[in-house]
């Protein structure tokens, strides 16, 4: 008998495990667009099409190579409207030996396939997802009996089992970690070359149209939409980032320019959670352009750390805290997230720029997600669910297993720092530094207190004092404090008032 084979919009990959050894003359494949993933948060209008117009790609894609696909669009007047409901159907048309699906990247998809074997009375077998380096099981044991983890050494580690950047038993270049080189402000007229650009094909116009219509009030715009969709337009996009913008990746890598949303970043993240590339694949081209010369290794390190580091780090915590991760919420914070986050209508500058910059591109580059949009959510002591429900949707690369421990571990210290060892929050001279969005601002980045200081400023020390109890305790955090305490009363009272002031004025 056959058996039928589920691929999720985040497994685009001939070489998923869910494939292999499918027998193409009797196996069914089976890809759903559901309205219940597309509306469980209100993603992107981008973000929906892209992944609609990759599955669609990816359809053909296998047609091309002879394999049986059952693929149920949007709009298809009988689809059920959930995975669930489209498998069931399927298999009220034809009989199947068994189910077969590579893990979710999601826990609440994953339960819901466990449900699957009983609801159907058919086996149902759930695949290692081979679009990453790091099985779940094997972080788990990397883990076990650590009182801390700590990316760099896990970082380090799989960097000696890929034999990545490696000299014998010994880093390159004689460092693990080359961030202390990496950390320069932006420089006046930097010429960033352009990101990967292509045209909408039929396919994905036909998708455009689609989404315009029925996803009219979700967030984001669909104008210029230039993304590849197909493994082969993915894979320029990376050599065209390899060729012509890695090469200052590591120099520019905190720095933030008015205008230029992807400085000298990939913007790959879509494609690698989707599987349209393969996390090796972008390490091993990284490291041949360090060995022909192209790009120095404080870039190529520091690129290769953020894919075979963080991000199978990030993925690692996820599944190791779920499903409680989800629900973190070290520092009690409770406010609702001001309405400017949807709408961009906010006199401070930098928030502004990477509001608008993500409803136009759905895409914000690390540093703005991190010290910016993230920093404000800390220090204002915005509620982790509002704040992981926003960024899980308004980012194409935005999948809960990468989404939740980047905001709520790094960025919110919701988890109580067992992800980072001190919160990154910051008052406006960090991206005074980092940026030159402070030039364009109505607020004055220099001034401390009154109506038109910069909010960063006042709010970074307010966070402290309504945090201290929890915070102080902590070694990197606790000297802070006493710099807090030498300061006169009057000063002190300012930044509550001030604090007061402009928290009360946000509007939800
Ligand atoms: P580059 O800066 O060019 O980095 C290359 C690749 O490294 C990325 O594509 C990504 O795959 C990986 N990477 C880099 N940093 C991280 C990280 N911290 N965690 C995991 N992978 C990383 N990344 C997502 O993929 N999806 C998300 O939903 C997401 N949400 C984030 C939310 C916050 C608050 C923060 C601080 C970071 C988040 N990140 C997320 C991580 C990072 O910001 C993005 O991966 C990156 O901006 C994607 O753009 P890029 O491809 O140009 O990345
Ligand atoms: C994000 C998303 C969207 C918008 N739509 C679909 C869809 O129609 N079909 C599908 O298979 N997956 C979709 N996804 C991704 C899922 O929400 C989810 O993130 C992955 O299946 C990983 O568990
Ligand atoms: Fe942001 Fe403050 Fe600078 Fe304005 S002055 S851009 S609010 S950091």
């Amino acid at each position: 008998m056959p058996s039928l084979r589920v691929i999720f919009a985040d497994q685009l990959s001939t070489e998923i495990s869910a494939l292999k050894d499918c027998n193409k003359s009797k196996d069914l494949i089976l890809m759903c667009e559901v309205m219940e993933e597309a509306t469980y948060v209100k993603h992107h209008k981008k973000k929906i099409a892209f992944l609609f117009s990759a599955m669609r790609h990816f359809h053909v894609e296998l047609l091309n190579s002879n394999f049986r696909v059952l693929y149920i669009k949007l709009n298809d007047p009988k689809n059920t409207g959930s995975f669930k409901g489209e498998v069931e159907r399927c298999l009220s048309r034809q009989n199947f030996d068994k189910i077969i699906v590579t893990y979710p990247g999601e826990y609440r998809v994953l339960n819901d396939v466990k449900t699957w074997e009983s609801s159907f009375s058919l086996p149902v077998e759930i695949r290692e997802d081979n679009k990453f380096l790091c099985r779940p099981k094997d972080f788990q044991s990397w883990a076990k009996g650590r009182k801390q983890l700590r990316m760099e050494y896990f970082y380090r580690e799989m960097r000696q089992r890929f034999k990545i950047l490696m000299d014998g038993v010994n880093p390159l270049g004689g460092k693990w970690n080359f961030d202390m080189e990496n950390r320069r402000p932006p420089k006046k007229g930097l010429n960033v070359p352009a990101t990967f650009s292509t045209k909408p094909d039929l396919i994905t116009e036909e998708v455009l149209r689609m989404v315009d219509q029925k996803f009219k009030d979700h967030f984001g715009s669909l104008e210029n939409f230039n993304y590849a969709v197909t493994r082969s337009e993915a894979k320029k996009a990376l050599k065209k980032f390899i060729e012509e913008r890695m090469i200052h990746f590591g120099e520019y890598q905190d720095a933030m320019i008015e205008g230029e949303p992807w400085m000298y970043h990939a913007q790959i993240g879509l494609y690698l959670n989707c599987g349209l590339l393969s996390p090796l694949e972008c390490v091993e081209a990284a490291e041949q352009a360090y060995h022909n010369g192209r790009a120095p290794l404080n870039s190529v390190e520091g690129f290769i750390r953020q894919i075979i580091g963080w991000r199978e780090y990030m993925r690692g915590i996820y599944w190791l805290k779920m499903p409680t991760y989800a629900n973190e919420n070290f520092l009690n914070a409770k406010r609702a997230l001001p309405r400017f986050y949807w709408d961009a209508e906010t006199k401070m500058n930098c928030l502004r720029q990477c509001v608008s910059e993500t409803r136009e591109n759905a895409y914000a580059h690390h540093i703005q997600r991190l010290m910016i949009l993230g920093n404000f959510a800390l220090i204002a002591g915005l509620s982790p669910k509002a704040v992981n429900e926003w960024f899980l949707a308004v980012y194409t690369d935005a999948y809960e297993w990468v989404e939740l421990p980047n905001v709520s571990g790094m960025a919110l210290f919701a988890d109580g720092g067992f992800l980072s060892s001190k919160p990154y929050a910051a008052g406006g001279s960090y991206i005074n530094k980092m940026s030159n969005y402070c030039e364009m601002c109505s607020y004055k980045v220099a001034k401390k207190n009154g109506s038109d200081a910069c909010p960063f400023n006042y709010l970074y020390w307010d966070f402290l004092v309504r945090n201290r109890g929890k915070l102080s305790p902590n070694p990197r955090v606790g000297m802070i404090y006493r710099t807090y305490d030498r300061m006169a009363e009057e000063k002190k009272k300012a930044i509550s008032i001030d604090s007061n002031r402009f928290l009360e004025s946000l509007v939800p």
